[in-house]
């Protein structure tokens, strides 16, 4: 994978100029306390990585949920290239047909591969991501208990009944996400980081074990990318070729709402 073994305390991220840039400007941006701290670029074994903080080191046998934020996965100019230079990609026809046999097209079926963009729109649509601007990528605990695919977790109440699992009725802990999200909005809708640039597959990581420690950090910026000069976003408003809308406020909205449903008075 992507990622290495760090120092104690740290985790290495394999190295991506575009993601070592957001994480430096977030360094000096009222969104600091909400990411990992990065410490800078490593070497090890010829390879580059990202020194980052490893969100995971004070917990006990943590619960971890990976929740990538926004309407859709892939950059513009993504669509850009593959109307440019298409690619045909043969593992991502692969990953298409083990989740539905029948979602390639004739045409493809006989290619037996897609292009990327085509891939990540079906993505997109067969989870919540279209729908509610969130979708759930992982869960896992660290004894290794579970772990499931959520590639076709949906509708609002599939997705409501994925997170109620994840909490487990632990009241205090759901409290603590609440409140964590709240307060991580309230930075977002103030931060010039987070105006002047487009998030694309960029997650909020939950944490918490049975001490109830629990704590949500936002992770991932390999595609998030500075605005073009004369654009403006809101993270809201509905995303159309061109306009570099991401919709992630417009899932982070939503994850408040369903996690609100989920308190018991
Ligand atoms: C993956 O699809 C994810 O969308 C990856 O995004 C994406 O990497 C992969 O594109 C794509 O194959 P599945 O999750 O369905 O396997 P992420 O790493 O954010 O989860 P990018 O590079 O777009 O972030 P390729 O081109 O790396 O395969
Ligand atoms: P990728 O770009 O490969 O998708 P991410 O940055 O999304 O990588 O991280 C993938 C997973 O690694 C996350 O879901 C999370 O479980 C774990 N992870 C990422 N960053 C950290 C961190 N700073 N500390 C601990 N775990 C992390
Ligand atoms: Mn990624």
């Amino acid at each position: 994978g992507n990622f290495q073994a760090g120092e104690k305390g740290s985790v290495l991220k394999k190295y991506d100029s575009r993601e070592q840039k957001a994480f430096f400007k977030l360094m000096k941006d009222i969104l600091r306390p909400y990411v990992p701290e990065y410490r800078g670029v490593v070497a090890k074994n010829a390879d580059q990585y990202l020194e980052l903080q490893d969100l995971l080191c004070d917990f006990d046998a943590p619960f971890v949920m990976d929740i990538k934020m926004g309407t859709r996965t892939y950059l513009e100019e993504e669509l850009v290239k593959a109307k440019e230079k298409p690619k045909p990609r043969k593992d991502m026809y692969q990953k298409m047909v083990e989740v539905d046999p029948s979602a390639p097209t004739p045409e493809e079926h006989k290619q037996k591969s897609i292009i990327k963009p085509r891939y990540m729109q079906w993505r997109d649509e067969m989870s919540s991501s279209v729908d509610l601007g969130f979708r759930i990528e992982g869960i896992k605990r660290m004894d290794g208990a579970s772990s499931k695919n959520f590639k076709k977790t949906k509708t609002r109440n599939e997705v409501k009944d994925a997170l109620s699992l994840f909490i487990g009725d632990n009241q205090i802990v759901l409290g603590v996400y609440i409140r964590r999200l709240k307060a991580i909005l309230a930075t977002q809708e103030s931060s010039e980081f987070f105006k002047s640039h487009e998030l694309i597959g960029s997650s909020l990581l939950f944490v918490h074990d049975k001490t109830n420690n629990a704590d949500v950090w936002m992770i991932d910026f390999g595609k998030t990318e500075p605005l073009p000069s004369g654009i403006t976003t809101n993270h809201r408003t509905p995303w159309v070729d061109g306009n570099h809308e991401d919709g992630y406020l417009f899932g982070l909205d939503n994850l408040l709402l369903i996690l609100k449903e989920l308190e018991t008075p």
